[in-house]
């Protein structure tokens, strides 16, 4: 059955920084989409499942509502909506189901480059422009710090410079703005990556395999990312040498070599992004003739 009760919906941002990783990660579970003429909804063409393109700030609200199933945000935003929600005397009805390794930064106090810091006491009293209220109010109450919270929907990092705040509490993820701002890091309030969540809703038994299923294929394909196919020729006698320096490799593959019997060859998947230094060791210890291919896709 294929009706649009059936069908599910992820909510996902529109047009940011998370948009095109989520776009190439569904792809890359083989989800195939047509966009209707207003950008706004994408249709599953070959699985029961449809993408609404919205601001990421409405996704924990959508699924929260039960509006869509799922929906990949910001763990910054979703703890900010779980959080005001809770401060209102609500409950965000929804659970983070999984955490996907993109969109990483930190929500962090930052300081003018001259302004002494020695810990979250030396708050107490000031200012603090930020986008994430109940996040930073969340903080400074578990910290025992009194200040006042300025809230400001965007360039938070100039409040300082107009006079406006003392210290700003905002995501950061190379450091470069802060910079820019002559501001300082001082203080991580909380860590960041892009996580799907899903609706407390219970689902169907039909969309809840469909949803198993999406997770299944997002393991294989975040592990084959992590993961090389290795393959290389080890003489007999550094076999057991080569084999413990192959990272992560799970009962490796040993083919004997037609007309050598002092070498074979070893075939492993191993999981290790940089792989540079790993190959120079194995050299090093005798293997020859190193091949190292990425993995595409991967079901364990
Ligand atoms: O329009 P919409 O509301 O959907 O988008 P948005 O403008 O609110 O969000 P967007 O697209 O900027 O970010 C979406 C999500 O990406 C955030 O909620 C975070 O979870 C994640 N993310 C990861 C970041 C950053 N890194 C990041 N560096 N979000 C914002 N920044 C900004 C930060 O606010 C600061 O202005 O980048 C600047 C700092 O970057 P660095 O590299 O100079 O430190
Ligand atoms: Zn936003």
């Amino acid at each position: 059955m294929d009706t649009s009760e059936q069908r599910i919906k992820i909510a996902l941002q529109k047009s940011g920084r998370l948009t095109d990783h989520s776009l190439d990660l569904l792809a890359r579970c083989g989800l195939k989409f047509t966009q209707s003429k207003d950008q706004l909804f994408c249709y599953g063409e070959n699985m029961p499942v449809d993408l609404l393109l919205v601001r990421d700030d409405d996704i924990p609200g959508l699924v929260s509502e039960d509006v869509c199933d799922l929906g990949i945000a910001g763990l910054n935003v979703i703890h900010e909506k779980r959080l005001a929600l809770h401060q209102n005397g609500s409950t965000a009805l929804f659970d983070q189901i999984y955490a996907l390794d993109f969109g990483h930064c930190r929500l962090a106090i930052a300081a003018p480059e001259e302004a002494d810091y020695g810990g979250p006491k030396s708050l107490q009293n000031t200012r603090i422009a930020t986008s994430y209220v109940a996040i930073l109010e969340d903080f400074l109450q578990r910290e025992g710090v009194d200040a006042d919270i300025v809230y400001l929907s965007g360039a938070v990092e100039i409040a300082p410079r107009l006079g406006r705040a003392d210290f700003i509490c905002d995501l950061v993820s190379s450091g470069s703005t802060l910079a820019a701002n002559h501001l300082r890091e001082v203080q991580t309030v909380m860590k960041s990556e892009a996580v799907i969540i899903q609706t407390r809703e219970p689902l169907s038994e039909v969309k809840q395999e469909w949803v198993n299923r999406i997770l299944q294929r997002l393991d294989g394909v975040l592990q084959a990312r992590e993961s090389k196919y290795v393959m290389l020729h080890a003489p007999r006698s550094a076999l057991a040498e080569i084999v413990a320096l192959l990272p992560g490799a799970e009962s490796p593959t040993i083919i004997p070599l037609d007309g050598d019997n002092d070498k074979v060859a070893v075939h492993a998947v191993c999981r290790e992004s940089d792989f540079w230094e790993t190959l120079e060791n194995l050299k090093s210890a005798g293997a020859s003739s190193l091949l190292v291919l990425p993995v595409e896709k991967m079901l364990l």
